[in-house]
């Protein structure tokens, strides 16, 4: 549309006449070498971004307007298929191929991995944003970015037209001065498309959305953050191609000793330097590739070390208790998993679960083995909350169930208890029990139940029954279905591979997974 506009205005007034660029620089000191390490750094950690963003797209690859993920309501979405009505069609049968050459690690239901890599380099990112930021405000360097003016929105509009119709603009020389168009499209990058993405990916946190019912509205709910998150990304790809196009296009051998050297001249020394900066950058991404097949399980514990250890400390405490309305549940809740093929869970189910007894043991002092009508009988807490997977797709519905804190109280774990195992009749993805472990805090929640009703109706065989896990304040994997039995223990160490679950040891998920 604007495009059109442009060429309208050229065919009737010509190209209009530009203004002077900006010349706000503080002297001609040019790029100094903080913002020139701040570029490049944050040149490779967006790549690293981008890159790691589309392995987890491809997980769910279909992109709604709210919480709701009802199929055929996307806006848009990456993979040919229209989910199957006459069967049970899960999130993981969903998941999509991506190519490594895109996307980090790539293939299909990597996500684990997508996320160690994703969320390891937004530490760094936002880390590196905070100091050029703070630099940029403390020496002067702000008047190359911010608009002092209101006639910039002309200006830039001017050279927008001359762009649109295949005019080049006469180029200042970038060292000291921009014109109007280029410095708003840096403006926004750095100040609006930058703070957009880190607010609308915490708006997908199941541990802040939780605590804040409020906060993942502003976006139109958590699917309108992940919408619009995915937009940004798009939007950061547009920037980097046109970027480096006009970098090019507009003096290559200068421009690059600006940004690279931090000198205006018209040496090779930047250029040359800059092309081993970008090999560097490759090499960096195949790195990262390489680790993510060879070595993931030292990657999964780096993450651990970092990225689990700070949202262990701020979000995981965040106490959930957002609670939605009956008219919000939604219509399509989508299931995930292999039903559990055991003999046992089938015998179970044909008599309606009447012969089920949950063991509860380990390091307690008062170890139960109860029927399903005995955990009834024990209590029942309803909650309206909204589910969040970790493949992306989210739903609101009602869980009814026994607190967990009820049954704590009951079985009375001991003081070096700090561990809850749970145990199903299903089996992972890869063979092997579905088991998953949840420190004895969040399973204290009051929102942490022993669910055995969903939408006011007994759990159905898809969702759970006899027992599920919920946990709201974590993602998704962690609820685990098909309850057997429970165990206190120690430590995760203790169980199965000791990584904190089968998801945790078969595919490097996060232990405590708060976003
Ligand atoms: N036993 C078992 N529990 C499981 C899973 C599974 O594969 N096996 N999948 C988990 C995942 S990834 C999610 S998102 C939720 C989905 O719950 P739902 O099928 O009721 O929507 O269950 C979790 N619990
Ligand atoms: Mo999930």
């Amino acid at each position: 549309m604007p495009i059109i506009i442009a060429w309208i205005q050229y065919g009737v007034s010509g190209l209009p006449a530009l203004a002077d660029p900006v010349r706000t620089f503080p002297g001609s000191s040019g790029f100094p070498l903080w913002l020139r390490m701040a570029h490049y750094i944050s040149f490779v950690l967006t790549l690293l971004l981008i890159r790691s963003g589309l392995s987890i797209l491809a997980d769910h690859p279909r992109l709604y307007r709210d919480q709701d993920c009802t199929p055929g309501s996307e806006w848009i979405r990456f993979t040919p298929l229209t989910v199957p009505t006459d069967r049970v069609w899960t999130a993981k049968d969903d998941a999509r191929y991506i190519s490594p050459l895109w996307s980090l690690p790539g293939y299909r239901h990597t996500v684990g991995v997508a996320r160690h890599w994703h969320f390891l380099s937004v530490l760094f990112w936002v880390l590196t944003g905070v100091v050029y930021v703070a630099l940029l405000f403390v020496q002067g360097h702000w008047a190359r970015l911010v608009p002092t003016y209101w006639g910039i929105l002309s200006d830039a509009w001017n050279i927008f037209v001359h762009y649109a119709t295949f005019h080049l603009p006469p180029e200042p020389d970038g060292f000291v001065a921009y014109q109007a168009l280029q410095q708003l499209t840096y403006f926004a990058v750095v100040f609006i498309m930058a703070p957009l993405s880190i607010l609308s990916g915490l708006a997908m946190s199941p541990a802040l959305d939780g605590h804040f019912a409020w906060y993942p509205r502003l976006f139109g709910g958590r699917q309108g953050a992940r919408s619009l998150h995915f937009l940004l990304m798009v939007g950061f790809s547009a920037f980097l191609v046109i970027h480096v196009a006009l970098v090019v296009a507009t003096g290559f051998v200068q421009n690059m000793n600006h940004i690279v050297m931090g000198t205006d001249t018209g040496g090779p020394a930047g250029w040359m330097l800059g092309l081993v900066g970008v090999t560097a950058a490759l090499a960096v991404l195949f790195a990262a590739y390489w680790v993510s097949w060879h070595r993931p399980r030292a990657l999964q514990l780096a993450a651990r070390r970092t990225v689990g250890a700070l949202t262990l400390r701020t979000l995981d405490p965040l106490k959930p208790v957002a609670e939605f309305g009956r008219d919000d549940i939604s219509p399509h809740f989508w299931s995930n998993g292999k039903l559990p093929t055991s003999q046992d869970w089938q015998t179970l189910l044909a008599e309606d679960f009447g012969g089920f007894r949950l063991r509860v043991s380990g390091l307690v002092d008062h170890p139960v083995e109860l029927s399903l009508d005995e955990i009834v009988a024990l209590g029942q807490h309803n909650q309206i909350t909204l589910h969040h997977c970790i493949q992306g797709w989210s739903g609101v519905a009602e869980w009814g169930g026994l607190p967990m804190s009820a049954l704590i109280d009951l079985v009375r774990p001991r003081l070096e208890a700090q561990v809850v195992v749970f145990h199903s009749f299903g089996e992972g993805l890869y063979g092997g029990e579905y088991y998953e472990t949840l420190p004895l805090a969040d399973a204290l929640h009051p929102q942490c139940l022993l669910a055995y009703e969903m939408n006011g109706e007994r759990l159905g065989a898809d969702h759970g029954a006899p027992l599920r896990l919920r946990a709201e304040n974590q993602l998704g994997y962690k609820m685990i279905k098909w309850i057997s039995s429970i165990e206190f223990v120690v430590s995760e160490k203790e169980v199965g591979q000791g990584f904190g679950g089968a998801n945790e040891d078969h595919e490097y998920f996060d232990l405590v997974p708060t976003i």
